[in-house]
């Protein structure tokens, strides 16, 4: 099968909330030499983008939301995940990570607590729904700890960011740490408003830059 009606086949199974059929064709896909990245940026998150329109036109309800949620996170877990664990040598740079308080969306989260630790960081995973203070307690609790990670999926929660951001500058932790907010909708310009270090609305390339930042390879 060409490579292209796989990702066809993966994106529609993702779509239709079907895991036995997208862990399926996500095992063919890796064997066709398509790479973690690929498979998450060209097929899997473009089609989460597709079912929220369609929940947002009224095609789909929660129960979609969630069976297409089931079907990406095996995906990533049994087929993607195992590939990203490199067997990287830990670098000693710890990264608390979490998605914001009143936000329970947390795939994008994972995503990016794999790939750091498949780089050699050691991440604190806050699950969901995380209030701005336990973020700068646990930041206050380890010297180690260089990187803030901020998951926020809706509109009505990236002001969650900001008030992170200003709880560490409240108690004096703001340069300590590089922070980086994740999810859908931030942007450039969202990251400069809030006074953020990363734009994390792309995992793989968040990563880079943070690495960047901190001077390691
Ligand atoms: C799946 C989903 C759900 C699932 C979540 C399941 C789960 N376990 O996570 C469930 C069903 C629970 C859900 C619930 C709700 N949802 Co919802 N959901 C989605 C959906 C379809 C996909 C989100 C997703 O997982 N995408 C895939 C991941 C991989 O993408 P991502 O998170 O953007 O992550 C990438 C980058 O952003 C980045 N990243 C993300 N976080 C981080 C963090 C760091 C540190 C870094 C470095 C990078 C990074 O890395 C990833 C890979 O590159 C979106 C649609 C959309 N367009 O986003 C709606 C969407 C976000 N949901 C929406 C809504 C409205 C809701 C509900 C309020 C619905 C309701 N009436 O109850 C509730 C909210 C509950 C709450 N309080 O949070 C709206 C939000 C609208 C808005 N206001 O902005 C959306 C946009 C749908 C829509 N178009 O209307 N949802």
């Amino acid at each position: 099968m060409f490579l292209k009606d796989l990702k066809e086949k993966l994106y529609r199974a993702v779509i239709e909330g079907d895991p036995e059929k997208a862990l399926s064709y996500a095992q063919d896909l890796v064997l066709s030499g398509l790479d973690v990245r690929q498979i998450v940026s060209e097929v899997l998150a473009p089609a989460m983008r597709t079912v929220g329109e369609m929940y947002e036109k009224g095609e789909y309800f929660i129960a979609d939301l969630i069976a297409s949620a089931e079907a990406f996170k095996q995906v990533f877990d049994e087929v993607l995940k195992p590939r990203l664990a490199s067997g990287a040598v830990s670098r000693g740079i710890v990264a608390v990570f979490g998605t914001v308080r009143g936000d329970i969306h947390e795939l994008g989260k994972n995503i990016a607590k794999a790939l750091f630790e498949a780089e050699g960081f050691e991440v604190i995973d806050l699950g969901v729904d995380v209030p701005p203070e336990k973020f700068a307690e646990v930041v206050e609790s380890r010297e180690e700890i260089k990187v803030v990670g901020l998951s926020a999926l809706m509109s009505t929660t990236m002001i969650e960011q900001e008030k992170v951001i200003e709880e560490l500058k409240r108690r004096g932790l703001r340069s300590k740490v590089i922070v980086v907010v994740g999810g859908a909708p931030v942007t450039e310009d969202w990251v400069r408003k809030i006074g953020a270090d990363v734009c994390g609305d792309d995992a793989f390339r968040a990563l880079k830059k943070v690495k960047e930042l901190l001077g390691v390879a």
